[in-house]
């Protein structure tokens, strides 16, 4: 229906103008919401036509807390609106406020109901939440075995947290009294004393008490007992009754930009039994059916590449015969330029999918694809569509993500120089909110608090937030080398001034931005090894209430040195008495250690005849830092969390070392690691095997070879998983690095192997980030591509905006089915967060398939 297959709800009412007045037509004559009830399905959750209810079947995880991906869970008219139905602490919670634990999960499919219990540990407190279907919705109702706990009383509600986006520009009714969902958070808010805070995650603070020690929490913008959201919209029509007590609603974002609005009842204190009920009734459209997702590549294709659009359907769709390729002339014509017949690729999780091949048509031009009345934007068929799509991740998004540097992009300013004040030695047994953590020594030459020096130089914002992080680092600096070294990009388009710490978006300067990025990077792991010897785990704030910082980057700290003498907030020749000096994490790992290694001998190669003396510095620091390793004895396991990295971080900084110096005794231990790397974990291992080709002996590529036989053949199964035919992650982070590490191994093996390995391997990874995806057809990089990713989880996520050329993680699939990317809501990390690693590998990747394509 609308015109780019991207199912919004907003679209869907501007652009369908004659069907909704038939809709309120039918409104007003009453025949409008289904009476059909919920059914509980085979995938343990509630289902009917245009809805679904999940309850619990996905949890809150430990690891970055509130992910606004748990709870009792609503999907309307295909878009999850809902999320966060639980027993609650707080009015609107935020990310790093206690979740519950799920202690039992009970499906009872006679009874039609869904139990769950619900455990706060620190306070003893346990609930039970029960959903049955109830009329044409369902009914939510909270047991206590014990009451609610005295420090809780008036504080534990029955919570349920509706998507902003989808409700704003929508109006309500809360007992008849009419009101507009707020724009923007207008308050109002209170101010509570601190000794009535409830306890963050490991006692951290969300709030800047800069002095000030209350803290804020949001008062109901609405309260009454029968609120019916959005009753205009049929598609986003919800009706809540509380049953018992009042019902409150909320706007979240009044504390935290990633809040949602939050419909609340106390829970009924000093009692047992039921202690909150509601009937929640989300009406839906009679047969209603999601329209079709027409995935295809945003950024066109080249002739001679196949041209597939994936079509994904609802369940209840038929699909059609066939689809059409449209050129669009100069005169403005569109003419069917070949009719596709569509074939049938079967269930995906919860959608049908269907494929029309347009392969045949190579002639260059402007085309769209119409599927029914549908057509898709336009897109080129061109020799040259990958000429410039890897430019604005060089030329904008890591620009953007420099620290330590002031970003100028033509009358706009990013962000100042920021973090001169880096950094200090961190605590002893300290956790970290940001998955950092120390341990009983500093693994540093460095006493806890004792300030670090030669930090404050080169680095880049890890991700949406301003960390630097070790490893990511690291891992970025050695793919720009990769990028560099295979095809010499010598693309100018950044003044980068590190005297000056100044950067000029869209100014050239003479020097090529690859190899600027690259000593941007070198310059800080260098640091790192002069003062620490080794790589650090990162670089971050110490406090949540900087840490989740938003705006100028250079505002983040106060860019002093810490001054104890000085009082907080007050500063004195060029010294402070804030404590906002961010603190360095040591990592002792070996996994650590070898991606700095494998990092300062990449970039000793690229450095070299660009920047000689930070060229010979990384190889010197490189070549210290791996005999020192290799002398260890026994290296502690990698961190969890890296996976199968962790075993290859040796081989791949030894292959780093080999190339860089042609040393014998690193080829010798290249050839004792990779074999056995290899026959524990090929698919992770191929990549470096296949680059180190060029170094090693003719015997070892016919060696090689029969691995990569085998990795052929397990490829030809994996790719009937889906109908996209590259490997989608299920992760609670979404997998567009998968696909991208997984494309770019298969341009390495085309190199060596290309009877083995064909390059649509390599170039259908790129079509799905593109757009041929699932959920919708926005490409993944944004500002790449006719539509791209226009809302983002960058560090501008605040301003609902984006930063051109950064990648987002992309589809993520919730359990049990539901793939998401949501398009309208930066907020959620795992769907939508750039980080520096998978930017620098995309690079890559578009520059292997241009070259393929070309050649
Ligand atoms: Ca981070
Ligand atoms: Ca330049
Ligand atoms: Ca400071």
């Amino acid at each position: 229906m609308t015109r780019h297959g991207v199912g919004r709800a907003t679209a869907w009412i501007t652009r369908a103008l004659p069907a909704l007045t038939l809709v309120f037509g039918l409104l007003a004559a009453g025949a409008f919401a289904q009476d059909t009830p919920l059914a509980l399905n085979d995938k343990q959750y509630f289902e009917k036509r245009g809805l679904d209810v999940l309850v619990f079947t996905n949890e809150y995880n430990g690891m970055f807390f509130d992910e606004k991906t748990a709870g009792i869970e609503l999907i309307h008219h295909g878009v999850r609106t809902v999320t966060g139905g639980a027993v609650r602490l707080s009015p609107t919670p935020e990310q790093w406020d206690q979740i519950p634990k799920v202690v039992n999960r009970k499906v009872d499919p006679k009874s039609s109901t869904i139990e769950v219990t619900l455990r706060y540990e620190a306070f003893d407190f346990d609930s039970r939440v029960e959903v049955t279907p109830d009329g044409a919705g369902f009914k939510i109702a909270v047991f206590l075995d014990r009451p609610v706990p005295a420090d809780l009383e008036g504080r534990a509600g029955l919570n349920l947290e509706f998507l902003p986006s989808r409700y704003w520009e929508h109006t309500y009714l809360m007992d008849g009294r009419p009101g507009i969902f707020p724009r923007y958070p207008a308050g109002p808010t209170t101010s509570l004393p601190p000794e009535k805070k409830l306890r963050q995650f490991e006692g951290h603070s969300t709030f800047d008490l800069h002095g000030h020690k209350d803290y804020i929490e949001a008062l109901p913008v609405a309260a009454g007992k029968t609120l019916a959201m959005a009753p205009e919209d049929p598609e986003r029509y919800v009706t809540i009754r509380c049953l018992s007590g009042e019902l409150q609603l909320l706007d979240g974002r009044n504390l935290a930009q990633n809040g949602w609005y939050v419909v609340r009842t106390l829970l009924a204190t000093k009692s047992i039994g039921k202690v909150a009920e509601w009937s929640v009734e989300p009406h839906t459209i009679s047969n209603w059916t999601r329209t079709p997702v027409i995935g295809f590549s945003q950024v066109g294709y080249h002739p001679s590449q196949p041209k597939r659009a994936v079509m994904e359907l609802d369940a209840s769709d038929k699909p059609l015969p066939t689809a059409s390729l449209i050129e669009i002339r100069p005169d403005g014509q569109q003419i069917e330029k070949m009719k596709a017949k569509v074939q049938p690729w079967g269930k995906y999780l919860r959608y049908n999918y269907v494929v029309a091949d347009f392969s045949s048509v190579e002639e260059p031009g402007l085309y769209l694809i119409q599927y029914g009345t549908q057509k898709t934007g336009s897109f080129p068929i061109a020799a040259d569509v990958y000429d410039r799509v890897w430019h604005p991740t060089l030329d904008v998004f890591f620009p953007v993500q420099m620290d330590h540097m002031f970003v100028n992009e033509g009358y706009r300013v990013w962000h100042g120089a920021a973090h001169l004040d880096d950094a200090v030695q961190a605590p002893l047994n300290e956790q970290h909110f940001d998955g950092y953590r120390t341990g009983a020594t500093t693994n540093s030459p460095y006493k806890p608090g004792e300030r670090i020096p030669g930090l404050a130089v080169g680095g880049w914002f890890d991700a949406g937030d301003f960390d630097i992080q070790g490893g990511s680092h690291a891992m970025t600096v050695s793919s720009f080398v990769s990028t560099w070294e295979a095809f010499r990009p010598r693309h100018d388009q950044t003044l980068i001034d590190q005297g000056l710490r100044f950067v000029d978006i869209h100014r050239p300067d003479g020097k090529p931005d690859v190899l600027q990025q690259i000593e941007h990077g070198a310059l800080q792991i260098a640091a790192q090894y002069r003062s620490i010897g080794r790589l650090v785990r990162g670089i971050v704030d110490a406090e949540l209430h900087r840490y989740h910082h938003l705006g100028d980057a250079s505002t983040q700290t106060d860019n002093l040195t810490y001054d104890p003498s000085l009082k907080p907030y007050v500063s004195e020749g060029g010294r402070s008495g804030t404590p906002d000096d961010r603190w360095v994490y040591t990592d002792p790992s070996s996994f650590s250690n070898y991606s700095g290694i494998g990092a300062l001998a990449a970039a000793s190669r690229a450095l070299r005849g660009f920047n000689d003396r930070l060229a010979t510095e990384c190889l010197a620091l490189a070549k210290k830092a791996y005999a020192e390793e290799r002398a260890r004895p026994a290296p502690p396991a990698p961190p969890a969390g890296f996976g199968a990295f962790g075993q290859i971080a040796e081989l791949a900084a030894t292959m780093q070392m080999m190339t860089a110096t042609k040393e014998l005794p690193y080829i010798d231990r290249f050839d004792e690691l990779v074999w056995p790397a290899l026959d524990r974990n090929a698919a992770v291992t191929l990549q470096i095997a296949a680059r180190a080709i060029p170094v090693m002996d003719p015997g070892y590529a016919a060696k090689l070879r029969t691995y990569v036989e085998k990795y052929k053949a397990e490829l030809d199964g994996m790719l009937k998983q889906n109908p996209y035919g590259v490997p989608i992650g299920t992760r609670g982070w979404a997998g567009n690095s998968q696909v991208i590490g997984w494309a770019t191994t298969n341009y390495y093996l085309h190199q060596a192997y290309p009877d083995l390995v064909g390059t649509d391997l390599v170039t259908r990874g790129l079509d799905y980030l593109f757009g041929t995806h699932p959920a919708h057809n926005y490409s993944f990089v944004s500002a790449v591509g006719n539509r791209s990713k226009h809302l983002a989880y960058g560090n501008n996520r605040a301003d609902f905006a984006f930063i051109a050329g950064g990648v987002v993680p992309g589809v993520l699939i919730l359990k049990p089915d539901y793939p998401e990317n949501m398009d309208d809501w930066p907020f959620l990390w795992g769907e939508n967060e750039y980080t520096i690693g998978i930017g620098a590998d995309y690079m890559f990747l578009a520059n292997a398939a241009q070259e393929l394509l070309t050649k």
